[in-house]
């Protein structure tokens, strides 16, 4: 491809140095990300734009799909496609693919890490040492077991099945799942209602996706059914979950502790949430070990390519 014909590419998320590397020479790029005036970028190079890279956090909305009116992919270095406006997409036949699989196992170690760590409250044991706590006062008190707890899990998909495997393996119960849909080929118990299944359980794990359909699906009411003795781990979306009630029921006790990667305002993590010791906090980086993240940006890549190659896409995703 001569440099005159190299398609425009709007970069939304910056991915891996050697994918942005690959990247560089097939395409023209355009780093909106670090733009110091969006807009006029936007206004510029969008009548250009072919192709848009993005991330799970950062997709384009209608008015940027607008703005591009030749865009023919949207390709998101990760495997939610909620911040993308999907349904502006379909309408103008725009694909959209995303990387499933390849984060999956990382994902599902972060959400074990997660559960681990706010059951032995490793964040103060660590402070515990380093504060020279353990010197003056003797032992940390003991801490809460994880086996033979029951966990329900919201979203049992690829993720929700690789931490299900987990948990099951350090002697937990899995004892049923929230979804759409009941799932024939899975045993466990099948809950309709998010407030049932946190009722049954000590410890609810969100791997669902985000967007409107599961807006704040974990809601005051769930967390009052999960209960004092109840633990949340999210590796899903903070949209998911009500965070002005989680902070409310963590602060009064009204659930024991939570594990977090994501937030509803990302990066900006409430002060009241950050002050409270009964909570592991987590920078969205469940997908983030540095072969994960090369392996997503490479079916960013290999999208790309098969769009433009005229082949088929390795993972789209399939019109809302
Ligand atoms: P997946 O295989 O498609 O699984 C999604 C699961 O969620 C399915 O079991 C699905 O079951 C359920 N679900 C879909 N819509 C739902 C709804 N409205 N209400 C309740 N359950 C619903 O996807 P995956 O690869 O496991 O990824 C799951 C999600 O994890 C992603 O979408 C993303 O939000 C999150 N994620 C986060 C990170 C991170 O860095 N923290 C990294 C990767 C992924 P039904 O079809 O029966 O509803
Ligand atoms: C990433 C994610 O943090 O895959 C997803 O849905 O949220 C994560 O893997 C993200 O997409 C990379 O910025």
């Amino acid at each position: 491809m001569s440099g005159a014909e190299k398609p425009d590419v709007l970069i939304l998320w910056p991915i891996r140095p050697k994918a942005m590397a690959t990247l560089e020479a097939r395409y023209r790029l355009h780093h909106y990300y670090s733009a110091p005036d969006k807009a006029a970028m936007l206004r510029d190079v969008g009548p250009r734009v072919r192709a848009i890279v993005c991330s799970g956090e950062v997709g384009p909305d209608r008015a940027m799909i607008e703005a591009c009116p030749k865009l023919e992919i949207v390709a998101c270095f990760g495997v939610g496609v909620d911040a993308i406006d999907r349904v502006a997409c379909a309408e103008r036949g725009i694909a959209v693919t995303n990387t499933p699989d390849v984060l999956t196992e990382d994902v599902a170690d972060t959400a074990l890490m997660l559960l681990l760590m706010a059951f032995r409250r490793a964040v103060e044991a660590d402070a515990w040492v380093r504060s020279g706590r353990w010197e003056r006062e003797g032992p940390m008190p003991p801490t809460d077991s994880p086996r033979g707890k029951k966990v329900g899990i919201i979203g049992l998909g690829r993720i929700g099945k690789a931490i299900a495997r987990r948990l099951e393996a350090i002697g937990m119960e899995i004892a049923g799942y929230h979804g759409r849909h009941r799932q024939a080929a899975v045993a466990y118990a099948f809950y309709d209602d998010p407030v049932a299944l946190a009722r049954a359980v000590d410890v609810l794990v969100l791997s669902c996706p985000g967007g409107a359909a599961t807006r704040h699906l974990v809601s005051a009411a769930v967390l009052d059914a999960l209960g004092p003795e109840g633990y949340l781990i999210n590796v899903a979306r903070g949209s998911v979950v009500d965070e002005a009630a989680l902070i409310a029921a963590l602060e009064e006790g009204r659930i024991k502790a939570a594990g977090l990667d994501v937030f509803e305002q990302e990066p900006r993590v409430p002060e009241r949430l950050r002050r409270l010791e009964n909570v592991v906090l987590s920078p969205h980086a469940a997908s983030a070990t540095a072969q994960t993240r090369d392996a997503m940006a490479q079916l960013v890549v290999d999208n790309l390519e098969a769009h433009f190659a005229g082949r088929p896409l390795l993972t789209p995703v399939p019109p809302p």
